[in-house]
């Protein structure tokens, strides 16, 4: 088999060149031939050795898809040693992403040359992990111990500048990094630099007190995550203990992380993500539209975050809306937002009125004639909505794609409403959507292939995570919201208070309680809901008594000051109200429930499993291709902790069999809303967990 690592000598300058696309990871092949490449050069006529990728990117770190295998030799941290121990000068030579591992291997190097438009880090934390094939020695080597620490516990890469700055890297080339890296060789071997081992630089003297200071840092920001402090606990080793001894403890804690259900989780998210972005029965190639200027229909805080998204990316946008003085402060909200970013160092000035510059205010439906894609983002009235698209199938041009932003309604009614439902789709964004990552995508019955691969793909430009959905009441994320909440009430009236149900699910690690969510997105917008469907259509009632009450008080959330809590006029702070209890317990008692004391034990498997319910009977029907699509909607959109990896790949984790156990107790406990979704009672009966069954699909 040929290797994706070859060597040649140029001018008396070795050159090691790794060549594994996509992303140049460290395989054992990539492993193997680096090893064997550097033995070669031991004893060869070159003078001094490169090692430099082919491809988008140098090495962007081990590859993840051996992770969870038995490892095999060579393995990376004794390679790096090897390269380090190398008697001839070696200059790593990076270019693209040069992440985790493959950073790693640069720092192992003598010397760092870099492109301009190199980024650097350690993302491994993102993973469940952190360096370990010697970073958390030899960062602080060259950075001192706090850079080292904010580099390895934040995951971001930074620019070959800032890395420069750093130490991290010795010199930064705007072009040519090949030729660059070969003068770079032959000027250090002309010179007789001296072979610089990051292993034997002195470390900064820290005092114990600074490791204590960031460890509740860590602890604080890594909310329930342990890799971060894992990481801090080796970077200690740095310090305490010789080089030699520091690896062993990393390598012995990077281990430990390996095998541990937290970065299990991070990297079935990791995966899921990126299959979440391809289509079932269409190729990667599929034939797409072109997309250069985009049309939003409604200026609210949807149509602006929205707006604001395509802008960022580069995307011409109109923003319509119904008159002058709607449009004013729809445009006003994103003058705002771009401040915003400005104050908190997230976009220049000068980068902030770029982007807004993009975005173009109008009144008539003519203006969006050119537009390529059009998306409604007005708020949830079905008839509306068709009216909308009604008009716009008059003014827009043949071929543009036609988006519904809609959170529940029917995309394939709405595209009904068209003489063109083929080029109609859903593009639900999350609030805020300038921020939120993640991007449902739903496809109507008669959505044309292009259509889906456009919009799957532009989803990345303007850096979203789409995942597509079929058409279903709330679609994939809202529809499993519906059991989590109705839970979440439940337990509020059978004997909980608003913060036991939040505290309890925020210490289980979602970011947020499902009271607090509630107040956040208005409880008014359930009770309108309900007030249109007839009443044997609402649901149980002791699942929205109380919300019902406390809306008709005037309480809508936070937007009106108080909901299921008080907020605080000035700071905005949550506050406990016992006005709250005090409905509660009324409401309770009219509708003859004693109420009792609930353990957070109780209220978190409620919860979490009537997601997991919803979401097994979701991807039965099709709905959602696979269970991963699932996890990477409630990861990306909902503040589910991603190192639990998704409600589907945690039901994997605790097991179908006590899943399926503990909801059939609940069914004979609390009723037949809680019946075991058909696919949890096949795949116990079949001894399949989630996973083995949809790598049969
Ligand atoms: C590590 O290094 C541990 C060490 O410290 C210690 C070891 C002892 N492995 O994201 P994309 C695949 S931990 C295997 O769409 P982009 C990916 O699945 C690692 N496969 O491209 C996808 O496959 P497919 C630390 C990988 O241009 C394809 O490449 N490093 C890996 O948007 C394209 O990926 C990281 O965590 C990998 N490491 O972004 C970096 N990386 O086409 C993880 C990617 O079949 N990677 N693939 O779906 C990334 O962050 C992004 O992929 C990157 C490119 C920024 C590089």
């Amino acid at each position: 088999m040929n290797s994706p690592v070859s060597y040649e000598i140029v001018d008396s300058i070795g050159v090691i060149t790794v060549d594994n696309p996509p992303v140049n990871a460290l395989s054992h092949a990539v492993r193997e031939g680096i090893l064997d490449a550097i033995h070669v050069t031991k004893s060869d006529e070159s003078r001094a050795v490169v090692i430099l990728c082919a491809g988008r990117t140098f090495i962007a770190g081990a590859d993840i898809t051996e992770f969870g295998k038995p490892p095999l030799e060579p393995y990376l941290p004794d390679l790096l040693n090897e390269i380090e121990a190398s008697e001839k000068v070696v200059i790593a030579a990076l270019h693209g992403t040069v992440l985790g591992g493959g950073f790693e291997t640069a720092l192992a190097c003598h010397y760092r040359i870099a492109l301009d438009s190199a980024k650097v880090g350690f993302p491994e934390v993102k993973l469940g992990l952190f360096p370990g094939a010697g970073g958390t020695q030899r960062v602080p080597r060259l950075t001192g111990i706090e850079a080292a620490v904010e580099l390895m516990a934040s995951g971001n890469p930074i620019g070959a500048a800032q890395a420069a700055d750093l130490g991290l890297v010795d010199k930064v080339v705007s072009d040519d990094l090949r030729q660059a890296a070969l003068e770079y060789a032959a000027d250090l071997v002309a010179s007789g630099a001296p072979i610089r081992r990051t292993r034997d630089l002195d470390v900064e003297a820290v005092d114990d007190g600074v490791f204590v200071a960031m460890q509740a840092e860590l602890a604080k920001r890594a909310r329930g995550q342990i890799a971060p402090l894992k990481m801090l606990e080796a970077v200690k080793g740095a310090v305490t203990m010789p080089f030699e001894e520091g690896l062993l403890q990393e390598r012995a804690l990077f281990w430990e992380l390996m095998q541990g259900s937290q970065s299990r989780a991070l990297r079935h998210i990791f995966f899921a993500e990126r299959e979440a972005a391809k289509i079932k029965g269409l190729p990667r190639d599929a034939t797409r539209r072109e997309i250069q200027s985009v049309g939003i229909i409604g200026g609210g805080t949807m149509g602006g975050g929205i707006a604001m998204s395509f802008a960022n990316a580069g995307f011409a946008v109109t923003m319509l809306e119904i008159d002058d003085e709607a449009l004013e402060r729809g445009l006003s909200i994103i003058d705002r937002n771009y401040g915003g970013s400005v104050k908190r160092g997230k976009l220049s000035e000068d980068q902030a009125k770029t982007c807004r510059d993009r975005i173009a205010g109008a009144t008539d439906y003519a203006s969006l004639a050119d537009c390529d894609l059009v998306i409604e983002a007005v708020f949830e009235d079905p008839q509306l909505k068709k009216t909308i698209f009604a008009k716009l199938d008059g003014v827009c041009k043949d071929g543009a794609i036609l988006a519904t932003n809609t959170s529940y309604q029917d995309v394939d009614a709405i595209a009904a409403a068209t003489g063109r439902p083929q080029d109609v789709l859903g593009m639900h964004f999350f609030s805020p959507a300038h921020i939120m990552k993640l991007l449902e995508v739903v496809r109507g019955a008669k959505t044309a292939d292009d259509v889906l691969a456009t919009v799957m793909a532009l989803a990345k430009k303007i850096r979203k995570v789409p995942v597509m959905s079929g058409v279903c009441y709330g679609f994939i994320g809202n529809r499993m919201l519906g059991p989590y909440m109705r839970e979440g009430q439940l337990c509020l009236i059978e004997g909980s208070t608003p913060s036991d149900i939040d505290t309890a699910m925020q210490e289980w690690g979602m970011a947020m309680g499902p009271l607090s969510v509630g107040d956040l997105a208005g409880l008014d917008i359930g009770y309108k809901a309900r007030a249109a469907l007839p009443v044997e259509e609402r649901g149980d009632p002791k699942s929205y008594r109380v919300s019902d009450a406390l809306v008709e008080m005037g309480r809508l959330g936070q937007k009106s000051g108080a909901g299921f809590y008080s907020y605080d006029p000035e700071t905005r702070k949550k506050l406990s109200d016992p006005a709250v209890l005090e409905i509660v317990e009324r409401e309770a008692a009219a509708l003859g429930i004693e109420r009792r004391n609930i353990d957070a034990g109780e209220i978190v498997d409620r919860l979490i499993y009537a997601l997991v319910n919803e979401g097994l009977k979701i991807v039965e029907e099709g709905i959602a291709q696979r269970p991963g699509d699932i996890d990477v909607v409630y990861v990306y959109g909902y503040g589910f902790p991603a190192w639990r990896g998704g409600p589907m790949h945690y039901a994997d984790e605790v097991g179908l069999e006590k899943v399926l156990s503990r909801i059939n107790e609940f069914r004979q406990r609390f009723g037949d809303h809680w019946a075991p979704a058909p696919l949890l009672v096949q795949l116990v009966e079949e001894d399949l967990t989630l996973a083995e069954w949809a790598a049969r699909q």
